[in-house]
């Protein structure tokens, strides 16, 4: 048996992610419910203490009246988890009721977080939730970071980090397609499908170790002399194919972005008021009402979108004119579709032509407005170059033709492929950029057979995207990723 050269193989990563964080001790607490009155909020404690700190404010209800005095009515240990109990919350200090709730116990490991979490529901109400908040952070626990239940859920090892990524999707998924895929993700899929293939990689990486290792006596052992059809074709493909995923579905999860412009005068609010269904920009036959930025979200064929009204461009001195022109320069840059209008029945004017000038080239549709005035007559004069833009004639004041926009925006915004938005797992932005570089260090080492290269080399294209995909899952992402990616949640989840 060879001696084991140190230093020379890949050394294997950890994959344990043990190392990452350490377990918090502290017990936490938020309002998880939106602020704002309704019919009941609640108040989320999580961490070792969680009973104990709520049994310092709560007393059960044995009689319809409390009774402050009796301390063993708030016996929350005796409690069965997940079972709700009436009682009241009372200020241990005046031994005043705050409210009356509903309390639940849940039990670790059987809770969101795995930890022992306490759910106490109350009425809503701004000051009544703060006043129980306020109880529960003076009896030791620490208000919740954004995220931070979440957090814990994923650090106790509940759920995997893409998971973790997906409940902040159902949190803001605007329409059934977008909290579709969202439930994919949560389901796991994706967090399986990247480990599956990262256990793989990692199980070739320690062949080829050993082969590095142990170069007399793995021969028999292991074939490292070419690439694996598993990692040709299985691997390779399932990689690209989340890629393709992304682009074909992010858009259903993301939404677009549509930004209306145009000189003054041409429709741009009357076609923003029709698309979203409700009157929100002003409409006058007075150039310039629209000064500010307008923005409103509405949902097409499943696809959520976000569409500003703009002010008209054109020549001003008008200071909050040019304000609001700036501005609509600015957000067109930022846009993913802008829907270019003029009006059909009237001829182009020079400010036309420099909008034109300005978008050209960018992913735009020509709206010509007014088809109920130049119906039949003559049509508005276009130079060629104007012709390759996909165009659309409406009239915003009597709907016409606005199907066929709609269904034109959806076209060019999803493409041709029809896509199964139920089933299909679509990795995350996050993800695609990972799974990018994850399939060019695949195919450096595919490349390294080609070219007989030495397994040292090899094995460090290989490594490389092995922590790609540890990244994915959370096993290698460091605390920044991390906490760039919970702090995206609001405080409470
Ligand atoms: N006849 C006709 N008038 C329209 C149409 N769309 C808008 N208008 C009118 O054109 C004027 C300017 O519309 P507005 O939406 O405020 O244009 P904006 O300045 O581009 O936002 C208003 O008097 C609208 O009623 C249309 O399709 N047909
Ligand atoms: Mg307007």
């Amino acid at each position: 048996m060879g001696i084991r050269s140190l230093g020379r193989s890949q050394e294997l990563p950890d994959r344990t992610g043990s190392k990452i964080y350490n377990m918090n001790d502290s017990t936490i607490a938020a309002v998880a419910t939106p602020i704002g009155t309704g019919g009941i909020g609640i108040i989320k404690l999580s961490g070792k203490n969680a009973l104990s700190i709520a049994s310092q404010i709560f007393r059960r209800s044995n009689s319809s009246i409390p009774n402050p005095k009796d301390k063993n009515s708030a016996d929350i240990f005796s409690f069965k988890t997940h079972r709700l109990y009436h009682g009241y919350i009372v200020d241990p200090e005046n031994k005043r009721v705050v409210d009356e709730v509903l309390l639940a116990v849940m039990l670790a490991p059987r809770s969101y977080t795995r930890e022992d979490v306490v759910e106490i529901q109350a009425h809503s109400g701004q000051i009544v939730l703060r006043y129980i908040l306020e109880l529960v952070l003076k009896c030791g626990a620490v208000m919740a970071s954004p995220g931070e239940f979440t957090k814990r859920a994923y650090i106790n090892g509940r759920i995997g980090l893409t998971q973790a990524e997906a409940v902040i999707d159902i949190i803001n998924a605007r329409t059934n397609k977008s909290l579709e895929i969202a439930n994919t993700l949560i389901k796991g899929e994706l967090q399986l499908c990247i480990e599956k293939i990262s256990d793989y990689l990692f199980n070739f990486l320690v062949e080829i170790n050993a082969a590095i290792d142990f170069p007399e006596d793995v021969e028999e052992i292991v074939n490292v002399d070419r690439i694996p059809d598993f990692f040709q074709n299985d691997i390779l493909k399932t990689i690209q194919e989340l890629i393709d995923q992304y682009d074909n579905g992010h858009i259903l999860r993301d939404g677009i972005k549509l930004v209306i412009i145009g000189k003054p005068n041409v429709g741009k609010s009357s076609l923003m008021n029709c698309l979203i269904k409700k009157d929100r920009s002003i409409v006058t036959d007075v150039p310039g009402t629209t000064r500010d930025l307008i923005e409103e979200s509405f949902s097409l064929s499943g696809m959520p979108v976000i569409i500003a009204d703009t002010a008209g461009i054109h020549d001003t001195k008008d200071p909050v004119e040019v304000i609001g022109i700036n501005k609509t320069k600015d957000y067109i840059d930022c846009s993913d579709l802008i829907l270019f209008i003029i009006d059909g029945s009237s001829i182009l004017t020079h400010e036309d032509y420099e909008i034109f000038e300005m978008i050209n080239k960018m992913n735009s549709i020509l709206v010509i407005n007014k088809l109920d005035l130049f119906l039949g007559k003559h049509k508005v004069n276009m130079p060629d170059c104007w012709k390759k833009m996909p165009r659309v004639e409406i009239s915003a004041l009597s709907n016409k033709g606005l199907d066929a926009l709609k269904g034109l925006i959806v076209r060019i915004s999803l493409g041709k492929n029809s896509f199964d938005s139920q089933n299909a797992i679509v990795p995350s932005l996050r993800h695609k950029l990972l799974l990018d570089k994850c399939l060019i260090a695949l195919c450096s080492v595919v490349d390294g057979f080609d070219r007989g290269s030495s397994l040292e080399l090899i094995a460090i294209d290989l490594k490389v995207a092995i922590d790609l995909l540890c990244e994915i899952t959370g096993i290698l992402a460091g605390n920044d990723v991390i906490d760039q990616i919970f702090n995206k949640f609001c405080i409470g989840k």
